[in-house]
């Protein structure tokens, strides 16, 4: 009989030597066949041309190739498209205007897409379109066809994500592992065999402990250096404020290291020294003032001088920005970023949620003169050197700002807007020569899980010389065109009457 006392140990064992080797051995080859299978990942096949990159930064976040999601799937949508590619070409570039011009195809989209707006990309050319459009014809076809190009007979399927049959076999293996690992205990069980026969598992607990430390040590140093090369704080800040902020960073980070270092490696070896024994009597010791003190008041001042810091910097962040400083502002909507320039006379419309409407995406007041030379590039072009202000706003849920390189980060909060003032301190190109990759380019991000699209939602940032950044300016055209009638702004008023600032609202 095995006695209820050796059960226990025994059930606590897997895979630990048995008087018949088998149960241990098979266990652990069944472990390693697991850990193999789920080594082996999908390789995603990629694609160099530019439609595929143009798609993805722009398109993706509505459109899916196959299937319908924000907006309509796109294989073949030249086919059943009446105008075929040169409506396409104006749809991308200006889809409010095809809209708005009484096409009637246009209207038929956009009233079965519930009026959902498509973002306009002024800035694409024909062949920027083209590169789009092959891309999705080769993608699609290989979805229908294969990618040798012989008909496979399938439709598009559903991606089944997590519910792969593959995934599903995975899972069948652990089971069965688990299945097989369980009947070997008990064989051995039933067998008599003595598992741990003479085993102090007391001792064996308390060597665990240092084992773990060092092995939990080596594990933290090996992550963090194996993945340095991610780390953005290794390149150091792209603007004037994140300099403080990594300096802060550091500061608290070598803090947090010693203590963390200090503190681990008291508690596992107090464990390993203070376990429990026979012969030893455990000692009272009930209390220390000095000592409490020291670990209470030592703490308390250094989170203080850490968080006055960090006070100090973040007000200087946030401080009035200077007079001359340029203008940008970030409309944030479920999945995109509507960038808005004040224009070459540095001054913005105001923004009226009554005005907006297929033409007016954002609602801007072009009965403002200030109003009517704004404009919405693609890119978010900053200048070097010189204070930015971004001015932040959301359509329809919580977005945020991020712009990793710029250690920026600054909610978008619909019905509050908010803002962050940063001056950049490399151009683009400066940049890519600093860190040797020709391919760089800055990045805004949203920071917020905004939704099933959140992921796409991005744009590039240019930073560029002041006088370029002028140049630019002076070049991009305006939003406002007078040939359209907008909701709620008066036709004549518009035409470049300077006192003209009200809004109809009876419109
Ligand atoms: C913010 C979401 C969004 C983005 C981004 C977007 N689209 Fe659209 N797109 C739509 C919606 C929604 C429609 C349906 C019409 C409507 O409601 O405006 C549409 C319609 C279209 C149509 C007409 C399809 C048809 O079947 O008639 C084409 C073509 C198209 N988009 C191409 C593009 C391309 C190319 C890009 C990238 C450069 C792009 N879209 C980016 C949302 C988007
Ligand atoms: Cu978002």
């Amino acid at each position: 009989m095995v006695s209820e006392n050796k059960m226990i140990v025994q059930s606590m064992d897997l895979g630990i030597k048995t008087k018949h080797e088998t149960s241990g051995w098979m266990l652990r080859t069944m472990g390693a066949i697991f850990s193999l299978l789920l080594l082996i990942g999908t390789s995603s096949s990629a694609f160099a041309a530019d439609g595929a990159k143009l798609f993805k930064e722009n398109c993706a976040t509505c459109h899916k190739i196959d299937k319908d999601m924000t907006g309509p799937k796109l294989y073949e949508a030249e086919k059943r498209i009446p105008g075929g590619r040169d409506w396409i070409y104006e749809w991308v570039r200006n889809s409010p205007k095809v809209i708005s011009s009484g096409d009637e195809y246009a209207k038929t989209v956009y009233e079965t897409w519930n009026k959902t707006q498509m973002t306009p990309f002024p800035s694409f050319t024909n062949e920027d379109i083209d590169a789009i459009l092959d891309y999705i014809d080769v993608t699609g076809k290989d979805l229908i066809n294969g990618p040798t190009g012989v008909p496979t007979g399938k439709p598009l399927e559903e991606d089944p994500g997590v519910f792969s049959l593959w995934n599903w076999l995975r899972f069948l293996i652990l089971l069965v592992v688990l299945l097989l690992g369980n009947i070997a205990l008990q064989i051995a069980r039933l067998r008599g065999v003595e598992l741990l026969k003479g085993v102090d598992l007391n001792k064996m607990n308390a060597r665990l402990m240092i084992g773990f430390l060092v092995f939990g040590m080596i594990a933290a140093l090996w992550s963090s250096f194996s993945f340095s090369d991610m780390y953005l704080y290794s390149e150091g800040s792209a603007s004037e404020h994140g300099m403080e902020i990594d300096r802060m960073f550091w500061i608290t980070m070598t803090v947090v290291m010693i203590v963390f270092v200090l503190t681990n490696i008291l508690l596992f070896y107090f464990a390993y020294k203070y376990r429990h024994d026979e012969n030893r009597k455990a000692r009272y010791y009930p209390e220390n003032h000095k000592l409490e003190l020291i670990w209470t008041v030592v703490p308390a001042i250094v989170l203080t001088v850490l968080v006055v810091f960090g006070i100090k910097a973040w007000t200087g962040i946030m401080a009035e920005p200077p007079a001359d400083a340029y203008e940008v502002e970030l409309n944030a909507q479920q999945f995109a970023w509507n960038l808005r320039y004040p224009g070459v006379d540095g001054e913005f419309g105001d923004i009226n949620l009554h005005l907006i409407d297929g033409n007016n995406l954002l609602g801007v007041n072009f009965n403002q003169k200030e109003g009517q030379d704004d404009f919405m590039p693609n890119e978010l072009y900053l200048p070097k050197g010189k204070p930015v202000i971004l001015r932040i706003r959301s359509r329809d849920v919580l977005h945020s700002v991020h712009m990793p390189h710029f250690r920026v980060k600054m909610d978008a909060v619909p019905g509050m807007p908010t803002r962050f003032t940063l001056t950049p301190k490399y151009t683009t190109q400066e940049w890519r020569d600093k860190i040797g990759n020709q391919e760089f380019e800055f990045e805004l991000a949203c920071a917020e899980v905004c939704g099933r699209s959140h992921f796409s939602m991005k744009k590039i940032i240019k930073v560029v010389e002041e006088e370029e950044y002028l140049e630019w300016v002076k070049s991009q055209p305006p939003m406002f065109d007078p040939s359209i009638a907008y909701k709620g702004i008066d036709q004549n008023a518009a035409s470049h009457t300077a006192d003209a600032t009200q809004v109809n609202e009876s419109n």
